[in-house]
């Protein structure tokens, strides 16, 4: 680990408890965190990037120097000190892939599915994504923002302090606008950063039932231009499947997209292998997401190009699918893989990262370091966010959570209950 230091700078950190003991309000905007262990999660040939007995030190809601507590730098002595009591700081979580911003539920579904159902049938008979568009295109701005905010807050309580959010269940100009600006109006004044994707090419609409290239000309020539115009929009999302758009649609979009100066991220090869993954890798997409039916050429088309794979164990437990990603190829060709939670109403109706990474540790066999960083380090990079949150070093935001555990490994071990001490959202 390399100690650095910066400049010091003025002004206030923000800190949000998660419950348990609040974090010290930093009047003069520096404070030393020391006393326990730092998983900086930077790639320094320790496993977790750990410093057993570390300090780290926040300024204006920046961290201004990281390292062992007996290398800390005299200019920080009088600093106050907020005490990690033997647990552990690790970055921030990062959720890099939700459909937070839905109404109603689909129980139904998932009773359905249990009963011999299957997800494509649900979709092909109506139900599925767009029973859930109809539900939001019903719903007004104010119920979005309640029930997402409901959401968030559960995400937050487990140490999420970035949070990517889909449009995809409005699929008019109006509702798919409605929805990023929920999402953006989520990351006012919840103690999360948002990144909002528009999801348009989620499903064909039924007003464009049976022309689906019409509806994507509507998403190229309408929708798009807007939501970059009103800055509403991040990147640029789309379902390619079988039961949603093909490769040429999705590269049609993504041709759009990327003349508009966006970024793409792709849901790819989840029911079966489209070719998804490499067609991502072809436009350079930040991510290739699900990846279940993935091909090793699609693992080594992501590599080249420098595409995350974002891993969604809720989903792949949630449809009961028959196979899952090719981890093997993804570490062969040295593939980053993040890990998320895609928390929406119907494949993956999730609401704890915490509980995304045990689940790809179980199902996936993920080691508990690959999941944290899935979640850390791996999922910025997923975003686009990588120079700026995901690990702890000097001059990141100072996102921090800081657990009661004796290891990190820990945060993927519990299944369900752990809570972070406090989570503090940096600038
Ligand atoms: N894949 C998914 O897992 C979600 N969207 C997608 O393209 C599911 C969305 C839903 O079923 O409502
Ligand atoms: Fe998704």
């Amino acid at each position: 680990m390399t100690a650095a230091s910066v400049e010091p700078g003025s002004g206030t950190a923000t800190s949000h408890p998660a419950g348990g003991t609040a974090g010290r309000d930093l009047a003069d905007g520096t404070a030393i965190y020391q006393g326990g262990g730092i998983a900086t999660m930077v790639r320094n040939g320790e496993p977790y990037g750990a410093i057993a007995d570390g300090a780290l030190a926040v300024q204006d809601g920046r961290i201004v120097w990281v390292g062992p507590r007996a290398a800390l730098p005299e200019q920080f002595a009088g600093a106050p000190r907020i005490d990690l009591a033997g647990g552990w700081l690790t970055p921030g979580l990062i959720d890099c892939h939700t459909h937070l911003v839905f109404a109603g539920e689909r129980s139904a579904e998932f009773e359905g599915r249990l009963l011999g159902g299957s997800y494509e049938a649900a979709a092909r008979a109506g139900g599925g994504i767009l029973s859930t568009v109809a539900a939001t295109r019903a719903a007004t701005e104010t119920d979005l923002l309640a029930t997402a905010a409901a959401r968030l807050a559960r995400l937050r309580a487990d140490g999420v302090t970035t949070v990517e959010i889909k449009s995809g269940y409005g699929l008019t100009l109006a509702d798919e606008l409605k929805m990023l600006r929920v999402a953006r109006a989520l990351g006012h004044g919840q103690g999360v950063r948002v990144r909002t994707s528009l999801l348009a090419a989620h499903a064909t609409p039924p007003e464009f039932a049976g022309r689906a290239d019409a509806y994507l000309d509507h998403i190229i020539a309408d929708i798009l231009p807007v939501a970059v115009a009103e800055g509403l929009a991040d990147a640029v999302d789309a379902f390619a499947e079988t039961i949603a758009f093909s490769a040429d649609q999705v590269a049609r979009l993504f041709t759009a997209a990327r003349a508009l100066g966006l970024p793409v991220k792709l849901h790819a090869d989840q029911l079966s292998d489209g070719g998804g993954a490499a067609l991502a890798a072809s436009f350079g997409a930040l991510s290739a997401d699900h990846l279940e039916y993935t091909s090793e050429a699609g693992a080594r088309a992501m590599s080249q190009a420098g595409t995350v794979a974002v891993l969604l164990p809720g989903a792949y437990a949630t449809i009961g699918a028959a196979q899952p990603p090719p981890i093997a190829a993804f570490r062969a060709h040295g593939v980053r893989m993040a890990v998320a939670t895609d928390c929406n109403p119907g494949s993956s109706p999730m609401g704890s990262l915490l509980m995304a990474m045990n689940l790809a540790c179980s199902l996936f066999r993920l080691t508990p370091e690959e999941a944290l960083a899935g979640v850390t380090r791996e999922a910025a990079a997923a975003l686009g966010l990588a120079g700026d949150v995901g690990t702890l070093e000097a001059g990141r935001a100072a996102d921090l959570t800081v657990w009661d555990v004796r290891h990190p490994r820990e945060l993927a071990y519990w299944m369900g209950g752990l809570r972070p001490r406090q989570v503090t959202l940096g600038k």
